[in-house]
């Protein structure tokens, strides 16, 4: 391993000091170093979704002829195809960028299935890309050996070079200021409320990372009645969109989504589909921690936007802001009779919950008995 002090250190010597991405858990140690020194002559702009990381660092580039690290999970790898391909690749505005990819599901590696086929896929679609890369070990000499190789790349071609990153690469790092918000409900506690006032009978579609796991868990120790949810463990920022496809075949039940902020941000698009097709049994639910607390807990954009005016601005039937346990019970009730789209922002504390269980079957198995329960229904 390497302390991220080190690592930082040999970018900032070869003139990398422009940063933008979406965080991974590799990355978790990092990105509390660059969070704790924020402002020492280095910028960090975490984004909405890797595809705008991409397009923002090429902005920089266009601006300053510098150029900028794009860091990310290989699961949003996925999501920068088209702007690789379209705007940084060599045949086309040939715009260099030092992609910094967390490499999750790597062959032979223990990992969560949702990772299974990208890990297995992430260095073949680099070469697919004609992407150069290099798997980097936690080493300062090999480091320093990759990044002239990377900077040769980007003399000569001009284009996009990627660096792999295994998991355990960085050395722990301990924050000396403490990411918190002003909130005191629990991402826990407002699942466990929500589920012991509804009717039991609710679908519920559920956003990746500890929200899926925290559903899981609640439904695990009560009715083990998995089959009305939808754990949407991949596919980050997609759980409203999953949402709004059952909500208009199944119209005579209620779909709740559990969102997060940093996946609502990530398709905010999906608020004006939602909104122009308006099905009356949708309810979405975003537990607002203002970060992205699966990977880190780093900062989302969230504490700047008004989830619950946005909705309405896109055609939601109904939103409300809520803060404390009364307004959640309240609002639960008061939804009883509303027609959707309907919008419930929830703030919450950060409260990292360690040691969640994840759902402990295939995604395919879990999959069947959603879509039995589904189709069953009159
Ligand atoms: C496309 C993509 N990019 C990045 C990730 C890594 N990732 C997993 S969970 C997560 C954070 C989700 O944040 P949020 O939706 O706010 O939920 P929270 O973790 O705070 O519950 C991230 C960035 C991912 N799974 N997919």
């Amino acid at each position: 391993m390497i302390s991220c002090e080190q690592f930082f250190n040999i970018l900032n010597e070869h003139n990398l000091t422009f940063f933008t991405g979406i965080p991974d858990s590799t990355f978790k140690d990092l990105m509390k170093f660059l969070t704790d020194n924020q402002g020492e002559n280095f910028e960090n702009i975490i984004a909405c979704n890797e595809c705008e990381a991409i397009a923002i660092a090429a902005g920089y580039y266009l601006a300053t002829n510098k150029i900028g690290v794009v860091y990310m999970q290989n699961s949003g790898f996925g999501k920068t195809i088209n702007p690789l391909t379209s705007l940084c690749d060599p045949e086309i505005y040939s715009i260099p960028i030092l992609l910094m990819i967390g490499w999750r599901g790597e062959p032979n590696k223990k990992d969560a299935p949702q990772h299974k086929k990208m890990g297995k896929i992430t260095l073949p679609l680099l070469e697919t890309l004609q992407i150069p890369y290099a798997i980097l070990e936690p080493n300062a000499q090999k480091i320093e050996k990759e990044f002239n190789k990377a900077l040769q790349y980007f003399d000569k071609k001009k284009g996009p070079f990627a660096l792999i990153f295994r998991r355990n690469f960085f050395q722990n790092y301990e924050m000396k200021r403490v990411i918190s918000n002003k909130y005191s409900l629990t991402t826990k506690e407002v699942i466990h409320l929500i589920l012991n006032s509804l009717s039991k009978d609710e679908i519920i579609i559920s956003n990746t990372g500890y929200i899926s796991r925290l559903l899981f868990e609640y439904r695990e120790s009560n009715e083990k009645d998995h089959y009305k949810s939808f754990y949407n463990i991949g596919s980050m920022g997609c759980a409203s969109s999953i949402g709004l496809g059952i909500a208009l075949q199944k119209p005579q039940k209620r779909i709740i989504v559990f969102d997060g902020d940093g996946a609502a941000i990530m398709q905010m698009g999906a608020f004006s589909t939602i909104g122009k097709y308006s099905p009356t049994n949708f309810v979405h639910i975003i537990i607002d921690n203002e970060a992205h607390e699966s990977t880190g807990s780093q900062p989302t954009n969230s504490s700047i936007i008004k989830f619950e005016d946005l909705a309405i601005a896109s055609n939601y039937r109904w939103s409300i802001k809520i803060e404390t346990k009364e307004q959640l019970l309240d609002s639960l009730d008061n939804i009883k009779n509303r027609d959707g789209p309907i919008l419930i922002l929830i703030k919450t504390k950060l409260h990292s919950a360690l040691n969640l269980k994840r759902p402990n079957k295939l995604p395919k198995e879990y999959k069947e008995e959603f879509m039995k329960y589904l189709l069953d229904l009159s």
